[in-house]
């Protein structure tokens, strides 16, 4: 079957749903964000975790989906996670490959920041997101970003993330190092930047009976977090229960792992996300 695309508007912003024979999937061209992402299998709930209080409207971030933080991650500059996220994006027409799935390319580039950036979409059994880098200038330029997914999940409180069972992880909120010991669990706030580990991670959620698979590809860090409740509170586009339902990992280059493009280098960063 050929797929299906529609139109729709998400608060202010235009968005396209597209649904392949696999999976549906609803993106904006809005920072090139992805909002949803159904694989048809099992019970058909969406994968990504979307806020109740999200803003839906230009030069705004979207609570939820994929942001995608470029060209720096956190705050290392402001707005925090770059302006990349905040603005629209060029997007083309989607396209069908052999296999069903459907691609979508996006592009935007800063000429006077001096990076050009796409991303790839591609829906289908598995939902994989490629964000390419290239340095347009005629000098090096710094990189980090990230492909900040947002999860869905019944109860975080009953999830356990493995992956990086044994890993090194900088801890930004006591800003120490540590070491993963077994499984993740979720009974605080969380907001780890794990080194190295597996390209691999796996959210095991025991209520809705499902096991996300997580690659990585291009990342040597990868950032688990979790707001909790406190945290949750303060933020004006999160509701105060949601973080219940809720967690990030998130396929980053950043700390030793930032990068810096010379005039004409290009970087890619990509995730894959995919029940087993
Ligand atoms: O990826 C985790 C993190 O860097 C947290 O420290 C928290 O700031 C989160 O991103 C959300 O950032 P945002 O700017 O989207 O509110």
């Amino acid at each position: 079957m050929a797929f299906q695309m529609k139109s729709e508007k998400i608060g202010a912003l235009d968005a396209v749903r597209i649904i392949t024979d696999d999976a549906e999937a609803l993106l904006t061209p809005h920072g090139a964000h992805v909002l949803s992402f159904r694989p048809f299998v099992g019970e058909g709930e969406d994968v990504l975790w979307g806020s109740e209080k999200s803003n839906y409207e230009d030069g705004k971030a979207i609570r939820g989906g994929i942001p995608v933080c470029w060209p720096w991650f956190g705050k290392v500059n402001m707005p925090a996670h770059g302006f990349a996220r905040l603005t629209r994006w060029n997007m083309d027409r989607p396209t069908e490959e052999a296999d069903g799935s459907v691609t979508v390319i996006l592009t935007y580039q800063n000429q006077e920041y001096g990076l050009a950036a796409r991303v790839t979409v591609n829906v289908g059994k598995a939902l994989t997101v490629t964000l390419d880098t290239e340095n347009i200038s005629d000098h090096a330029i710094p990189l980090t970003d990230a492909l900040h997914t947002y999860f869905h999940v019944a109860d975080v409180t009953k999830i356990r993330v493995s992956g990086f069972d044994g890993c090194d992880y900088y801890c930004n909120l006591a800003k120490t190092m540590n070491r993963q010991n077994g499984d993740i669990i979720f009974n605080r706030e969380i907001d780890s930047i794990y080194s190295a580990g597996s390209r691999k991670a796996v959210i095991d959620d025991p209520v809705l009976d499902r096991r996300i698979l997580v690659e990585r590809f291009g990342s040597n860090t990868a950032v688990v977090w979790n707001p909790w409740i406190e945290k949750s509170a303060k933020m004006e586009d999160f509701g105060d229960e949601e973080y219940k339902n809720m967690l990030c990992v998130e396929a980053v280059n950043t700390r030793e792992d930032a990068r810096t493009l010379a005039p004409g280098a290009k970087h890619t960063l990509a995730t894959r996300i995919s029940l087993l």
